[in-house]
C-alpha cells in the first residue's frame, strides 16, 4: 500500500470489547469510553437509545422528529437554504432509580449486547446482591421493555422506581472548542416546549416544525428477594410522535403499545431478529472478533434505518446528535445496496421517503435555479436542503445519480418494479431533467457533454469541472430514466438523455493512464503530505477549505468509489493503477472512505489490502478510529463493511443480473454470508479454495460464477473451484 497517509489497521480480535460471535460485552473499563454508549445503542428505526455512559442527560432520539431552526448568514445569497432541521433529544421514560436494601445503585458494571436477541443486559453488584437490567427496543412497537432481576440474600428489599428525563436544556457553546462540522450545534435555548407534564407521562412540543412527543412509563415497584433468592420487576415505556395529534391523544397511543408484558415482547423480539439474521447468515471462521463487529454493524444499521416510508437513515442513525440527525446519499448509497439484499423491506420504504420528497426536490431545484425537474437536497430530515456550506454540500449533485442508484439496485435484486408506478420513475424522470439543464455539450471537447461546477464525492476537491463519479453515475441516472421513465418524458427528453449519456465526458490523465477525479485534480500542486504531523487531520478542523481546494489531496473515495461500484465500466489494469494513484493522495478523513477501497482492491484480487481497508471500516467505531463516534455511529462505514465484503471479496454484481467472482481471504479463514435475491435465500461459503452457493428457500436462482452460468433450486448446493 502507498498511502498519502498511513493508518492505523485495527484488528477486530483486539478491540477493547469482548464476547462471542452473537455477543458484545464491555467491562467498567470498557462503559467508560466515549463510544460505548452509541455502540450499545439499541433502536427499531424511529426509536434510538444510548447505551449506558456519558452524561446524565437524555439520549433517546426519534427518527423524523427535529426542530426547524434559523441559518444565520451574515452574507447570504440567492438560494441559500435558510433553515436547518435539528434533531434533538427528546424526554426520557427510560430512566429507574433502583434501590437494594435502600442503597442505591449508580453505575453498570457489565454490559453485554445480546445481537441473536436484540436485547441490551446491564449488570452490577451491591453488596451481596447481583442485580440485572434487560431492556429491548421493540421491533414491532414503539415500546421499551426492562427488566430488573435482584439476585441475593433472601429478604433483600429490591425497588424499582421510573422517571421520566424531560428533554435537555439549553447547552452552553464552548467558545473554545474547534470549530467541527460533524457536531451538531450547542443550542443556547432549548426549544422544547412542555404541553402537558406528570409523574408518568408528559408529552412535549417543538414549536416551528410543529412536532410533538408523548412518553409514558409504568411498572416499577418494590419486593422482597424470595426463597429462590431472586426478586424481579418490570417496567415498560411507550413513545408517540406526530405533528397534529392533541396531546391527549398521543399520550393514548404511547400508552397503547405498552399493553404486553416483558416476556411477550422478547419472544417477539427473537422472531423478529431470527428471521433477519436467517438471511443474513454472516460467519468469518477464524475471527470471533470479525464475525462480531460485522454482525454488530448490521446489528446498528437494521436498527437504525427508518421502515415506515417516513423516514430514512441518518448519517448517525438515531445513536447520538452528529451531523445533526440529517439524512444524506450515505442512505442511498451505502446503506440501501445492503439492505435491499437482506432486508428489502427497508430498503422500499427508504425509497418511499424520497419519492415523498420530489415536491420538496422540486422546490430545491428551483431555488437553485433549474427551471424544470427535481434536485433532492444534500442533507435534510424533513425534506428541504439543510446545508448552510454549499461547495460541499448542494453542489454534490450527484445524490440525484445516488438516488436512481439506489432504486435501479432495489429494483434489480427485488424485481419489485411496481415501486415504479408507486412514484419511482416520476421521480427518476424528474431527477434525470436536471442533468440536461446543468451540463451541455461542449463543441470545444467534440460536443462531449460536461457537467461544469459540481462537487463529487470528495469533500476536498470542491466546484470542480466533470467529477468522473458524478459524470459516470449520470450517465447511469440518465439510461435509466430513459428506458423505464419514458412515460414521464416527452421523446424529445428521452432522445436528449440518451445522447448526454452517450456522449458524457469522462475525464482522462495520460500521464497516469486512467480516469481522471476531474478535469484539473492532477493539475494541482500535491498535498505536502510529508509535512504535515498528524496531529493536522481531519484536515477540514485545520485548514481552510480554499488551502485544501488548491491541492492534490482527496478526503475520501471518489473515482475509486465509481470503479468500485462500476466495475465493468474499467479493465482490471486501470483498476489496479487508479488503486494505487488514488491510494498515494488519498488521506480517508470521511468514514465512508475504506469500504469503497476494500471493494476495489478485491476486484483487482489484492486480498491483503481488501482487508486492511475492509478492517478499517468495520472497526470504525468500535476502535473509535475518528475519534468522534461518541457522537453517534458512523451508518455509512458499516454499511460499507457488509458492502466490503460481499460485493469486494465476494464480487457480486446485481445489476445485469446476479453473479459472483469470489477470492479466497485466508486471514479469515474464509467467510460466509447470505442474501435475498427476488425473494429466495442464497448462501455463500466461500474456503480458501472453493465456493458453495445453497439455495435455502424460494424459487430458483440464476446467476454467474465468474463466467459460468448457473441455475440453482431450493435445496440445492453447487460447488465450484475458486
Ligand atoms: O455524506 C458524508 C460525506 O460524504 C462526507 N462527510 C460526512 C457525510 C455524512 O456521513
Amino acid at each position: 500500500m502507498m498511502e498519502a497517509r498511513p493508518l492505523p489497521v485495527p484488528d477486530p480480535d483486539a478491540s477493547p470489547y469482548g464476547g462471542d460471535s452473537w455477543r458484545l460485552t464491555a467491562d467498567a473499563a470498557a462503559l467508560a469510553f466515549e463510544q460505548t454508549p452509541p455502540l450499545l445503542s439499541l433502536g427499531n428505526g424511529f426509536i434510538g437509545l444510548r447505551g449506558p455512559g456519558g452524561r446524565d442527560e437524555p439520549t433517546l432520539y426519534l427518527n423524523g422528529v427535529y426542530e426547524e431552526q434559523p441559518i444565520p448568514y451574515h452574507e447570504a445569497a440567492h438560494g441559500y437554504a435558510r433553515s436547518s432541521d435539528t434533531r434533538l433529544a427528546t424526554a426520557d421514560p427510560t430512566r429507574l432509580r433502583i434501590l437494594v436494601d435502600g442503597r442505591p445503585l449508580r453505575a453498570w458494571d457489565e454490559a453485554e449486547l445480546d445481537m441473536a436477541a436484540g436485547r441490551l443486559r446491564l449488570s452490577a453488584s451491591l453488596g451481596a446482591v447481583r442485580v440485572t437490567l434487560d431492556r429491548l427496543v421493540a421491533m414491532d412497537r414503539d415500546a421499551v421493555f426492562t427488566r430488573i432481576r435482584a439476585e441475593g440474600p433472601v429478604g433483600t428489599p429490591l425497588s424499582v422506581v421510573p422517571h421520566i428525563l424531560p428533554p435537555p436544556g439549553p447547552e452552553a457553546p464552548d467558545a473554545d472548542a474547534p470549530y467541527d462540522p460533524r457536531v451538531g450545534p450547542a443550542l443556547a435555548r432549548s426549544p422544547w416546549q412542555a404541553l402537558l407534564t406528570a409523574d408518568h407521562h408528559r408529552v412535549d412540543r417543538l414549536p416551528v416544525s410543529g412536532w410533538q412527543v408523548a412518553v409514558c412509563v409504568s411498572g416499577g415497584g418494590a419486593i422482597d428477594i424470595g426463597a429462590a433468592g431472586i426478586a424481579q420487576i418490570d417496567v415498560v415505556a411507550g413513545i408517540a410522535a406526530a405533528r397534529d395529534a392533541s396531546p391527549d391523544t398521543l399520550i393514548a397511543t404511547a400508552r397503547a403499545v405498552t399493553a404486553i408484558d416483558f416476556d411477550t415482547a422478547c419472544t417477539a423480539q427473537c422472531a423478529w431478529f431470527d428471521a433477519i439474521w436467517r438471511v443474513v447468515g454472516i460467519d468469518l471462521p477464524d475471527t470471533v472478533g470479525g464475525t462480531r463487529a460485522m454482525r454488530h454493524a448490521l446489528f446498528q444499521l437494521i436498527q437504525a434505518a427508518g421502515r415506515d416510508g417516513r423516514t430514512s437513515l441518518a448519517a448517525k442513525g438515531q445513536t447520538g446528535e452528529g451531523y445533526e440527525g440529517h439524512v444524506f446519499w450515505d442512505a442511498d448509497s451505502y446503506a440501501l445496496p445492503v439492505l435491499a439484499l437482506v432486508a428489502p423491506d427497508i430498503a422500499r420504504a427508504m425509497l418511499r421517503w424520497r419519492i415523498a420528497g420530489l415536491d420538496d426536490a422540486r422546490a430545491n431545484a428551483r431555488a437553485m435555479g433549474q427551471t424544470r425537474g427535481a434536485l433532492y437536497p444534500w442533507r435534510t430530515i424533513g425534506g428541504r436542503e439543510c446545508s448552510s456550506f454549499f461547495p460541499a454540500g448542494s453542489a454534490q449533485y450527484h445524490i440525484n445519480a445516488d438516488i436512481a442508484h439506489a432504486l435501479r439496485l432495489y429494483v434489480a435484486t427485488t424485481g419489485d418494479t411496481a415501486i415504479f408506478d408507486e412514484g419511482g420513475a416520476e421521480m427518476l424522470a424528474e431527477t434525470a431533467r436536471i442533468w440536461l439543464q446543468i451540463g451541455w455539450h461542449d463543441p470545444a471537447r467534440g460536443d462531449a457533454f460536461v457537467i461544469n461546477r459540481v462537487t463529487g464525492p470528495d469533500e476536498y476537491s470542491a466546484i470542480v469541472d466533470n467529477n468522473l463519479y458524478t459524470n459516470l453515475m449520470a450517465a447511469e441516472h440518465l439510461r435509466f430514466a430513459a428506458t423505464v421513465a419514458g412515460a414521464h418524458l416527452s421523446a424529445d427528453e428521452v432522445a436528449a438523455m440518451r445522447r448526454a449519456a452517450d456522449a458524457m465526458a469522462v475525464p482522462f490523465d495520460a500521464e497516469r493512464n486512467i480516469p481522471a477525479q476531474d478535469d484539473r485534480f492532477f493539475a494541482l500542486e500535491p498535498w505536502p503530505f510529508a509535512a504535515t504531523l498528524p496531529d493536522k487531520y481531519p484536515l477540514l478542523i485545520h485548514y481552510h477549505p480554499l488551502t485544501i481546494y488548491r491541492h492534490r489531496v482527496a478526503k475520501q473515495a471518489d473515482a475509486v468509489l465509481a470503479a468500485a461500484i462500476l466495475p465493468r465500466r474499467f479493465d482490471r489494469d486501470t483498476r489496479t493503477r487508479m488503486l494505487d494513484v488514488y491510494e498515494a493522495v488519498t488521506v480517508h478523513d470521511s468514514t465512508l472512505s475504506a469500504a469503497p477501497f476494500a471493494m476495489l482492491a478485491a476486484s483487482v484480487g489484492d486480498a491483503d489490502r481488501a482487508l486492511a481497508y475492509w478492517r478499517r471500516s468495520v472497526m470504525t467505531d468500535l476502535s473509535n478510529l475518528f475519534a468522534n463516534s461518541g457522537h453517534g455511529l458512523h451508518m455509512a462505514a458499516l454499511a460499507g463493511a457488509w458492502s466490503a465484503l460481499v460485493y469486494g471479496f465476494a464480487g457480486m454484481t446485481v445489476l445485469d443480473g446476479l453473479g459472483f467472482a469470489p477470492i479466497a481471504m485466508p486471514a479469515l479463514g474464509g467467510y460466509a454470508f447470505g442474501i435475498l435475491w427476488h425473494g429466495s435465500a442464497l448462501k455463500v461459503t466461500v474456503s480458501d479454495t472453493r465456493v458453495r452457493y445453497t439455495l435455502d428457500s424460494g424459487g430458483p436462482v440464476a446467476f454467474r460464477h465468474s463466467d459460468e452460468a448457473l441455475t440453482i433450486a431450493c435445496g440445492e448446493t453447487i460447488e465450484r473451484a475458486l
